[in-house]
């Protein structure tokens, strides 16, 4: 694992830089010189912090000050350089971050089955609004009947990403997916429960770290029936972060990443009749033309799912300097 000179120039004196491998709200796992420590956020960090999404996640780098030779304390979560959000499940305008400095992020479906190009679309958004490279990995080759046009449907749906046909079971296929995981790469693996994640993390380690099949996972806020850790070291020099199946995705990300993803609706827009077509009923729309009709409903969902999006943070942000004036009222009066 490596990390930028701008990093180091973040840790300040008696405070040393360590990954985090597993976080659990305030308390955490890090790496720290080889070796697995237990963390507690510090509490100025945990004070400062204006939502969960500032607080440590898997894969973030962190100054850490050593309590004890078993337990440190965090005092810093540094920039993250990209990384992989979702909003938060419930939460209006909140963020959750599922893992940090990530380069990238492995979209897993398994060909049993769990294959569907809408979730695919917006683990695609997440990536790109997170400025994480996404790599499509179709699972369990083994079994697959029809793997080649499962492929096929998703080169439509994901432009430009390569596309892997696997099996974490017999390991066919998985030394493309070990050549993308360099020394210094961040790697991290999203999907459904059942995918495939956590076999193919201990093919590529080439041992049983994580549990896998029937366990029972969290839903990725924190509650871990097991105490298993999320990033792991490959041989290779590259970090691995497994992620809980998440039962839902909700959008994290902006109306330009949404677009970015379904560029083809884009580029045929400009041959549409009106400049302001909606793609809906107007006539002489060339995206209904020319793009399948349940790509361009999943776009239209994911358009307005962005939108709202906006509209909570633009409100929260409204709040937020609400409260500051506030606070700067009563201290200018109680002078
Ligand atoms: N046939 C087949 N089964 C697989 C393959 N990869 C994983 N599985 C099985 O799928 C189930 C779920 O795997 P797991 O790694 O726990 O999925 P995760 O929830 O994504 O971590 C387990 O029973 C695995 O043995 C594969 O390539 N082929
Ligand atoms: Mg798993
Ligand atoms: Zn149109």
């Amino acid at each position: 694992m490596s990390f930028g000179n701008d990093a180091r120039a973040q840790v300040r004196p008696g405070q040393e830089l360590a990954r985090v491998c597993v976080s659990q709200g305030e308390r955490a796992r890090v790496l720290l010189g080889g070796a697995e420590l237990e963390a507690v956020v510090a509490g100025a960090l945990l004070y400062a912090a204006e939502s969960a999404a500032e607080l440590p996640v898997t894969g973030d780098w962190v100054a850490v000050r050593r309590v004890d030779p078993e337990l440190v304390l965090i005092e810093r979560v540094l920039e993250r350089r990209s990384k992989i959000a979702r909003r938060a499940p419930g939460r209006r305008g909140e963020e959750q971050v599922l893992a940090a400095n990530v380069d990238v992020a492995l979209l897993m479906a398994g060909l049993d089955g769990d294959f569907n190009r809408r979730r695919i679309e917006r683990y695609l958004a997440l990536a790109r609004e997170g400025g994480v490279t996404p790599v499509v990995v179709l699972n369990k080759a083994d079994v697959a009947e029809d793997a080649g046009a499962r492929r096929e449907e998703a080169r439509q749906v994901a432009r430009g990403v390569e596309v892997l046909v696997v099996s974490a079971r017999t390991g066919a296929g998985c030394g493309a997916v070990e050549a993308l995981l360099a020394h210094g790469v961040t790697a991290v693996l999203l999907g459904s429960s059942g995918a495939g994640k956590s076999t193919l993390l201990n093919r590529l380690l080439g041992m049983e770290v994580q549990r896998t099949g029937a366990i029972r996972e969290s839903d990725g806020r924190g509650r871990h029936t097991t105490t298993h850790r999320e990033l792991i070291e490959l041989g290779s020099g590259a970090a691995l972060i497994d992620t809980p199946g998440l039962r839902e995705v909700q959008l994290w990300a902006s109306e330009e990443s949404v677009a970015a993803v379904f560029e083809e609706v884009a580029e045929l827009a400009g041959e549409c009749r009106y400049r302001d077509c909606s793609h809906t009923r107007e006539p002489g729309c060339a995206v209904r033309e020319g793009v399948d009709a349940a790509r361009l409903e999943s776009f239209q969902k994911l358009r307005r799912e962005a939108e709202r999006l906006s509209g909570e943070l633009t409100e929260k942000q409204r709040w937020r300097s609400i409260h500051k004036a506030a606070r700067q009222f009563y201290k200018l009066r109680g002078r």
